[in-house]
């Protein structure tokens, strides 16, 4: 198990730049980076020096500031990008080639024989030039391609000894866990080499089959901020930390987590969206407690109805009270709270009054406020 020690690809710059509504600045760029590094993801992967000048400039701007994280760019397979990638001075490269029938026909045209020579040809020019980069070879679309193909690919890779790791790539997200876990579990033990996992969420798997890489024995997963990636895109750097967090807190206890909520802000912000309701760990409800039943049991002890601990996250639970389905225990908390002494049967007769005005509509907590004390026979 590699749980102990995985490390974060962290992909905003690159595969969320191929989000739908991300075209980021230099100086946001700067700014994801900085709070990534911070965080302290392990590695932060940035767009290709081909795509455009500014994207070259950029790669050059964030290895120049520094940081904990090593910088790495994302390439086809040929020669000239991974020249101007070196160019670059990035630490580290990952390579990419399309082996599933569709993209061998629709991308680049070319068959198995001609990608295992090409993949040899590129990764020992790069070896030439930088003796000690970090350096990923990736087939694109791993889930739809033929195992047959695969293997031919990676173990011929793995035969030239000149790449750190291998990726494997569910380009589409069709991948189910189980498919993942059978896939890195394979290549562990036919290569031995480092192995990374990056997911598509296009069917609500990506951070299953992210977790059930590392459970294989994976070693590096990409991620995005809030998910964000090409179509619906990858694992959200949240939905790992929250699924990994709730397996064992020390998986996930080297990064800095308090600083998760002000990320995913930020790209939200950057990017023009809204942080889903739903979103683990940042999203509006995520500690939001509202039955009197689950109330009662969270005030009495939050785990009965928390995986996560809202304060390892500088976040704060809250118990939502003015509602139909509230109960005493709620109300009472808010009481004391508020510092009102009331005893139990007023109490509970405040908690009918709360549930019927809520039949007609929910009361806002200054409305719930104001019942406590004016049977508190505070004035404000
Ligand atoms: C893409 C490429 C990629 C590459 C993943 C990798 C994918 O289609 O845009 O390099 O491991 O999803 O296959 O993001
Ligand atoms: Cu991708």
């Amino acid at each position: 198990m590699s749980l102990d020690q995985f490390s974060i690809i962290e992909s905003t710059l690159r595969e969320g730049e191929q989000f739908s509504t991300a075209t980021f600045t230099t100086a946001q760029k700067l700014e994801i980076a900085e709070l990534l590094d911070g965080f302290g993801v392990e590695m932060i992967e940035m767009t290709s020096p081909c795509a455009s000048p500014q994207s070259d400039a950029d790669i050059r701007a964030i290895v120049a500031e520094g940081f904990n994280a090593r910088i790495l760019t994302h390439i086809r397979c040929a020669r000239d990008d991974a020249r101007r990638a070196l160019d670059t001075g990035v630490h580290g490269i990952d390579m990419v080639i399309g082996t599933s029938p569709q993209l061998m026909q629709h991308s680049h045209g070319k068959s198995i024989s001609q990608i295992v020579d090409l993949a040899a040809d590129v990764l020992t020019y790069i070896r030439e030039q930088a003796p000690d980069i970090i350096l990923r070879f990736s087939t694109e679309d791993t889930f739809r391609s033929r195992e047959a193909d695969l293997l031919r690919v990676y173990l011929s890779v793995a035969d030239t000894g000149l790449v750190n790791r291998l990726g494997v790539a569910d380009t589409v997200g069709v991948a189910t866990p189980n498919q993942v876990y059978a896939m890195v579990h394979q290549l562990v033990r036919l290569t031995r080499l480092d192995i990374e996992f990056h997911g598509h969420n296009d069917s609500g798997c990506a951070i299953a089959n992210a977790c059930a890489a590392l459970e294989a024995g994976a070693t590096h997963i990409d991620t995005t901020i809030l998910g964000i990636g090409e179509r619906n895109g990858i694992t959200s750097l949240g939905g790992l930390i929250a699924r990994l967090y709730t397996l064992n807190r020390n998986y996930v206890s080297k990064y800095n987590l308090t600083l998760l909520n002000r990320i995913d802000r930020r790209i939200a912000e950057v990017c023009g969206l809204d942080i889903p309701f739903n979103n683990y760990i940042t999203g509006a409800s995520a500690f939001i407690h509202k039955a009197g039943i689950h109330a009662k049991a969270v005030l009495a002890d939050p785990s009965t109805y928390e995986i996560l601990r809202p304060e390892d996250f500088g976040l704060a639970r809250e118990v939502a009270i003015g509602h139909r389905l509230t109960g005493w225990n709620a109300v009472r908390q808010r009481a004391i709270t508020l510092g009102l002494s009331l005893d139990d049967s007023t109490l509970r007769a405040i908690t009918q009054d709360v549930k019927r005005r809520a039949d007609v509509q929910p009361l806002s907590l200054p409305e719930v406020d104001q019942l406590l004390r004016d049977a508190a026979g505070v004035q404000l």
